[in-house]
């Protein structure tokens, strides 16, 4: 059951990100004083659906406000019962300066990392800036979220855990976004596998369908299946969302489909060490500065 918010003392310092189509909004601020740290607070509409309808719209304690009427059309102003969450809220906190980065609106730029760009740009800023993936190691260790995971296999050179994404209300089929973790360590991104790693990425694909075919009765036909490059974080793993949800990142500029992926290393082990990979980089990321840096840009 709700308690009191835990965002009462919070104060909004600037707006981020406001994204009114898919009623989104992204804020930074702080639960205290000037001195206190940053927090980043993102909070988005829950979907509407049947239960909302018969449970929230139609409580007995639910109030409204008629605001047009004309002949048999209506509009109405609903208030639903408090207790009723119609919002999600996600907080990151203390936020680093890199987290304000990530969530805040920003002029976006084309890369085309080449291998050579990669080792001589990339590289190089992504070893010194990068976000923590202490979450990820808890996770992987059972520390957090393990009431949470849907499907395990334990083996520590093929294995992974299958969990909900935070990004996932956990309710709403048709958003569903489930992550695969994989258990092994030092594969920091596509950029790294080569045909070593594809009994690994096929038992992901193989097991990651069957677990969420069986769980929540969505066939591969319906899964979107992807890695991120570049990713936000530097332990490799997989995204499952719905097909009918337009996922943040799961456009062609970002997604990279595990299918594809196996199959380019089943025609060439070394080719994400040959390929040249394209992204969205936005001007407040520490890699916009190193292309800017390296003079990548011609404008
Ligand atoms: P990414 O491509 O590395 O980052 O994917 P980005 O898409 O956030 O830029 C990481 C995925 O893990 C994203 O889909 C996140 O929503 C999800 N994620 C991030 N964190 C910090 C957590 C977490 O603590 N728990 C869970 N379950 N998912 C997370």
């Amino acid at each position: 059951s709700p308690s009191p918010s835990v965002f009462r003392k919070f104060r909004v310092d600037k707006i981020l990100r406001e994204d009114q189509r898919n009623k989104l909004i992204t804020v930074v601020g702080k639960f205290g004083n000037e001195a206190e740290k940053d927090a980043v607070v993102l909070v988005e509409r829950l979907p509407l659906d049947k239960t909302f309808v018969e449970q929230a719209l139609a409580a007995e304690d639910a109030m409204t406000k008629e605001t047009l009427k004309n002949d048999i059309y209506s509009t109405h102003s609903v208030y639903t019962p408090r207790a009723f969450p119609d919002c999600k809220a996600t907080m990151i906190y203390p936020a680093t300066a890199k987290h304000i980065a990530k969530y805040s609106e920003h002029d976006a730029f084309i890369v085309r990392e080449t291998p050579h760009l990669y080792q001589t740009v990339t590289k190089p800023c992504l070893d010194v800036n990068k976000f923590s993936v202490q979450w990820v190691h808890n996770i992987l260790e059972k520390k957090t979220e393990a009431d949470r995971i849907v499907f395990e296999d334990p083996d520590p050179e093929t294995g992974f855990i299958l969990l909900p994404d935070m990004k996932w209300n956990r309710t709403d089929l048709d958003s569903l976004y489930l992550v695969a973790i994989v258990h092994k360590h030092g594969v920091h991104s596509m950029r790294h596998l080569t045909a070593q790693h594809l009994p690994l990425l096929k038992n992901v694909l193989e097991k990651g369908k069957k677990a969420i075919k069986g769980q929540f009765g969505i066939p591969s036909s319906k899964l979107r299946i992807y890695f991120h490059y570049q990713p936000s974080y530097s332990h490799l793993h997989v995204h499952f969302t719905h097909v009918k949800f337009d996922a943040p990142g799961s456009d062609c500029l970002r997604a990279h489909t595990l299918e594809d992926v196996i199959d380019n290393l089943d025609l060439d082990s070394d080719f994400y060490s040959k390929k040249t990979l394209v992204y969205v980089v936005r001007e407040n990321d520490e890699l916009y500065k190193a292309y800017k840096a390296a003079t990548y840009f011609d404008d």
